[in-house]
């Protein structure tokens, strides 16, 4: 190996070891997961389907994909699915290209109220490809207006309405998405990429039961190997979904992710997963509660899932990417996140988004992230203090050494 590389590889290792990771869309994959994503599966050229592929000597991809699919219509207990997506914004693309002509209307949640650069905003394609409306967290509660959602979809009678976030940190009632869209005629498409593994631990609403179409990422919460999937029960569907997939939008399926896809919802299926999840949620609330007790405010007043929003601009006059930068110097990973109604720039921003999805893999429980709660207030309150700084870094030293990773 080119000796670079390799040494960038083991100080990535290092860096995963030895620090607190709260990206809330990052994880740490079982030993399985790194095993087949780094597999001979890579080699293989596999374009079209199961036992329908233009290449041979496909018998054995073959089976790693009808795995992958038996396993995860079971997970989420779905009709159709398909596996081949490289990424969740591939996986959008596919469903807009699916069930939407060019310049249709679209509604979805703004970015910065939690939404999704694929739900619609002018930067990305789904945002310059399609008409996109969007609504907003209700000002009061920053919580999911429905009332508000339904009186924006009854003015604008979107083709189709998007569910799903990825800094939200409440409950999503995808009956009521259900209802609205209904009522008016569109397609209710859920993106559940950031809340799948808790859907998965049956721990959220499943929104397969009520959307047309489903799509999320497999290396979050559920713990798997970078990519996408799509979900429907509906037969035409799926039949639309597969052709954009390939050959519409995509060529070779990446096998080794595919495999590694499979083995991801094998370990999902498993009731240390449902324990795994359980845990996810009472650590966010222990940190969410702790954070609170320090001063900071919390978008949406907490959190019912495995992340939160934290408004630090307006708690401690720091920006979140001066946040960020602080946290990094004592082996604290997150990532800054604009805000409702944010004043900043996405790349300052007024807010941080933490999650525990990666720490709870890790073993931390309760009392590991009230710990870890008190450490980030003590040095976004004093950070000029060299002393408190590193003495904080010796904390998060001794946490992660507690807590082996890879070994
Ligand atoms: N970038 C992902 C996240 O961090 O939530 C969403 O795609």
């Amino acid at each position: 190996m080119d000796n670079k590389i390799k040494e960038a590889l083991a100080k990535e290792l290092k860096r995963q070891q030895n620090n607190i990771e709260l990206i809330a869309s990052e994880n740490y994959v079982s030993k399985s997961i790194l095993e087949l994503q780094g597999s001979i599966f890579t080699n293989k050229y596999a374009e079209g389907y199961p036992s329908k592929r233009y290449y041979g000597g496909c018998v054995n991809v073959d089976t790693v994909e009808l795995l992958a699919i038996e396993y995860v219509t079971k997970l989420f207990n779905a009709n159709y699915a398909n596996v081949q997506p490289h990424s969740g914004s591939s996986a959008n693309m596919a469903v807009y290209r699916a069930l939407l002509k060019p310049h249709d209307k679209v509604m979805g949640l703004n970015l910065s109220h939690g939404g999704h650069l694929t739900h619609g905003n002018p930067v990305n394609f789904s945002g310059l490809d399609y008409e996109f409306i969007s609504y907003n967290l209700n000002p009061e509660s920053q919580m999911l207006d429905y009332e508000e959602i339904r009186n924006i979809a009854l003015k604008e009678r979107p083709q189709m309405i998007v569910a799903g976030a990825s800094a939200y940190s409440r409950y999503i009632d995808f009956e009521k998405f259900r209802d609205i869209a209904h009522e008016v005629g569109a397609y209710l498409f859920v993106d559940m990429a950031h809340i799948a593994g808790l859907v998965a631990a049956n721990l959220h609403q499943n929104p397969v039961d009520y959307a047309d179409v489903v799509t999320s990422t497999t290396h979050k919460t559920l713990r798997g190997p970078r990519g996408g999937i799509i979900l429907t029960n509906n037969e035409e569907i799926i039949k639309k979904i597969n052709k954009v997939i390939f050959p519409g939008i995509q060529g070779g399926p990446l096998m080794h992710v595919i495999a590694a896809k499979a083995e991801c919802f094998y370990e999902a299926l498993q009731p240390e997963f449902k324990e795994y999840q359980k845990q996810v949620i009472k650590n966010a609330k222990a940190l969410a509660d702790t954070l609170n007790q320090e001063g900071f405010k919390i978008i949406s007043g907490g959190t019912d899932n495995h992340l939160m929003l934290v408004d630090v601009l307006s708690s401690v006059g720091l920006t979140g990417s001066e946040a960020e930068i602080l946290l990094d110097k004592i082996n604290i990973t997150v990532n800054k996140n604009t805000i409702p109604n944010e004043t900043e720039s996405p790349m300052k921003t007024s807010g941080i988004r933490l999650g525990t999805p990666a720490m709870t893999t890790r073993g931390l429980k309760e009392e590991d992230f009230i710990k870890i709660g008190h450490i980030i207030a003590k040095v976004l309150k004093n950070k000029d203090d060299v002393d408190i700084l590193t003495e904080a870094k010796n904390e998060v030293l001794n946490i992660t050494s507690n807590y082996p990773l890879y070994i």
